[in-house]
């Protein structure tokens, strides 16, 4: 009775071993897969991490699980400024960064930072698919670009009512990139830093608003700390997400073609998928948080656009200062800006 008993755990002890040499036999498989870090800044419930779950997600379907995606929401791997120089040095694979973040440094993309009329972010997203495509800007030579995407239109949050130009003067309000300049030009004492600070310097009083895109009403609960929105449709916050280049170059083609395949696709997902979470966002936060949405007039919405013009000039003086075709690239943008408002939406 006891050696039977014996010998019954230890084939138990010889199935397991051979079971387990057997899914590590399937060996070839696992040394296939490729695993890739993906870095991200913001916390993991906004909008440019759930386009990075979607991504990892596709990917994976994609490849048939060759390819895995780790994932590093809410600036665990590298943050929002070091975003772009940690995926050239290697310390991700690959990394979401808002351009804008960083003046100066991606001049062909902050055409996408000016009053050019961008009336959703799915639209916004497809000009600067092409206007990329066109000019390849320098700046990104040195890594593979994987998508390029925007928020929707930024509004104002704030902690007490901004209906007019009046109401607005003086008041210190964050805006990302050139939106500290436009603010500037509208009359407010705007302070420029990225999101992932915003809750702490609301919470302190540092701030008394933060101008950005209504999805964050919900998804970082600004909803709590700013009872109004003036919706004025501002600016758009230009994101690229990009490879480490011989990460990249190391991938079989296969793989190339999958990546290369699910670009535009992403930033078209990415557009139309924040355009109705902005939307989703607002009901939300008038339901659950009493927030007072405040429409501007059409007349003062043309004399709010009319302030920020002049950041149009500045941009085409400063690249050509550079030696770069601004004058030409704000055209595009516009003439691109018409035709994807009648084909998108
Ligand atoms: C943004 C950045 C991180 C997470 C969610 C977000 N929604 C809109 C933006 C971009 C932006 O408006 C900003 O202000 O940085």
């Amino acid at each position: 009775m006891k050696q039977s008993r014996l010998f019954w755990i230890f084939s138990c002890a010889l199935l397991a071993v051979a079971l387990i040499g057997g899914s590590w036999s399937a060996g070839p498989a696992v040394a296939d897969t490729i695993e890739l870090n993906y870095a991200n800044f913001p916390p993991a419930s906004t909008f440019p991490c759930v386009q990075m779950e979607r991504w990892a997600k596709e990917v994976a379907t994609r490849t048939n699980g060759k390819v895995k995606v780790k994932t590093f929401p809410g600036g665990t791997l590298l943050e929002a400024k070091n975003m772009f120089d940690g995926v050239v040095a290697g310390g991700a694979d690959i990394g979401c960064l808002a351009t804008a973040y960083q003046p100066g440094r991606f001049k062909e993309l902050e055409v996408m930072d000016l009053p050019i009329g961008f009336p959703s972010a799915e639209v916004a997203g497809a000009v600067m698919w092409d206007l990329f495509e066109k000019y390849n800007p320098e700046s990104l030579q040195k890594v593979k670009v994987l998508a390029l995407f925007t928020c929707a239109p930024a509004q104002v949050l704030s902690k007490k009512a901004i209906r007019n130009l009046d109401d607005l003067a003086g008041v210190k309000l964050r805006a990302a990139g050139t939106g500290v300049a436009w603010m500037k030009l509208l009359g407010a004492a705007p302070v420029g830093m990225p999101q992932s600070d915003v809750p702490e310097a609301l919470q302190k009083g540092v701030i008394q608003g933060n101008v950005t895109s209504m999805d964050v009403l919900k998804d970082m609960k600004y909803a709590e700390y700013c009872p109004f929105v003036t919706v004025a449709d501002l600016w758009v916050v230009p994101f690229a997400v990009v490879m480490n280049q011989k990460k990249w170059e190391s991938m079989p083609d296969d793989v190339k073609k999958v990546f290369d395949d699910l670009r535009r696709e992403q930033v078209l997902w990415t557009g139309k998928y924040v355009d109705g979470h902005a939307q989703d966002a607002m009901e939300w936060s008038k339901k659950e948080h009493n927030v007072e949405f405040i429409a501007l007039t059409p007349e003062q919405k043309a004399e709010w656009t009319a302030k920020a013009a002049p950041l149009i000039d500045e941009y085409i003086t400063k690249m050509e200062a550079a030696k770069l075709p601004g004058k030409q690239i704000v055209e595009d943008a516009k003439k691109l800006t018409e035709k994807y408002s009648k084909e998108l939406k």
